[in-house]
């Protein structure tokens, strides 16, 4: 079993009140019960059939138009969640003017991945109890487990105990992200999924069938997994170069997808550096340069990063003597 970094404090039993969960790590895999959740079975079954035939007809059927929309979209909705939600919301890793949030908000609801507000809520609990069972998606679990398999279960007891514990009055008190969550279902109804539909048809004259299945289906569906990937294949899968005892690594094919969110070591280990990742590593950090371009215009601001000298010192004494790339090169 990979290991938990306070193991050897002692576990959490039932009884434990409220108050003392704080100080106890959780369970990283106990005994379960899986109680699965149909509707989504079936919404996610349809969403990936989807997903394939949506890609069948870009080989065959669709309009170029609407695959270049598709892949535009691809790309802003990603933003929505790596500059938006990842980032911003959920580790302040730098502040943004109204415009940038508004802006972030329609990003982050052509993605639909939630609302940004629950969104920001399991992605703090995974920070703070990673690979435990009040981690979401925790990846002890296996690799399906923490892609997809958590969203088609009812969530582990631990995460709602814990995560009543979790400070959100940042996130509580955002008005951009209240109006979201106020409006979730019209919001997402339309820029979701209606918008992207309706647009290829008027525009270029695309079939329904080509529109719902490329710009819509395949489009939303395809974010989802690159998404999921980051708690899957990033939990598995890379180097360690600064903190070798947890599972996040460094995943430069996750990075490559998810506009730069890949470089998870570095990223667990230095949450609030808006970089996500070391200086060197930003050549597949497409989400660092859409910050520094709002930075540059003067609507993000306060920008955090991580000095040098404390990520080299972090490097020496806890990482596995990976070079920045993660090829093995112990002498780099
Ligand atoms: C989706 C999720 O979008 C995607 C998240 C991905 C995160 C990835 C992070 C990676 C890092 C960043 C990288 C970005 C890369 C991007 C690249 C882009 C190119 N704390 O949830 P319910 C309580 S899926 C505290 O129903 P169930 C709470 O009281 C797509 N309490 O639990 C809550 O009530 P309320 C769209 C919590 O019944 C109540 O429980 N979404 C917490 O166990 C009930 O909550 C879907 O398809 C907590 N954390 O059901 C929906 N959680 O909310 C999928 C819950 O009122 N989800 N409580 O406060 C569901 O259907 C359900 O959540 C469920 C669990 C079935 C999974
Ligand atoms: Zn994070
Ligand atoms: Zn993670």
């Amino acid at each position: 079993m990979p290991p938990n970094s306070a193991n050897s404090e002692p576990l959490l039993h039932d009884e434990v009140k409220e108050e003392q969960l704080e100080k106890l790590v959780a369970p990283q895999a106990g005994p379960r019960k899986f109680q699965i959740v149909y509707p989504n079975l079936i919404t996610f079954g349809y969403g990936h059939i989807s997903l394939l035939y949506g890609a069948y007809l870009m080989f065959t059927f669709a309009k170029w138009q609407t695959i270049v929309f598709a892949h535009v979209m691809i790309i802003l909705s990603g933003f929505g969640i790596t500059a938006g939600a990842h980032r911003l919301w959920a580790h302040r890793t730098y502040k943004a003017k109204m415009p940038l949030q508004i802006l972030l908000m329609l990003l982050n609801t052509l993605a639909f991945q939630n609302t940004a507000m629950d969104w920001v809520r399991d992605h703090r609990l995974h920070h703070k109890y990673s690979d435990t069972d009040a981690d979401p998606h925790n990846a002890t679990r296996g690799f399906f487990y923490s892609h997809v398999g958590w969203l088609l279960v009812r969530k582990h007891k631990e995460v709602k105990r814990r995560g009543k514990l979790i400070d959100l009055s940042d996130i509580e008190n955002n008005p951009v992200l209240s109006f979201q969550k106020k409006y979730a279902i019209p919001l997402v109804s339309l820029v979701t999924f209606v918008m992207p539909t309706v647009i290829p048809m008027y525009f270029w004259g695309e079939t329904l069938n080509n529109a719902w299945h490329v710009a819509t289906l395949y489009r939303y569906v395809f974010v989802l997994n690159v998404t999921f990937l980051v708690n899957s294949a990033a939990h598995y899968w890379g180097c360690k170069p600064y903190e070798k005892s947890i599972l996040p690594s460094q995943n430069h094919f996750v990075s490559l997808f998810a506009l730069g969110e890949g470089f998870h070591n570095y990223h667990h280990v230095f949450p609030w550096d808006y970089r996500t990742a070391e200086l060197g590593n930003n050549t597949l950090n497409p989400t660092t340069k859409f910050i520094d371009f709002f930075a540059w215009i003067g609507w993000a601001y306060d920008l955090k990063a991580v000095p040098d000298d404390m990520i080299n010192n972090r490097k020496s004494r806890t990482g596995d003597g990976s070079s920045l790339w993660g090829w093995g090169d112990k002498d780099q």
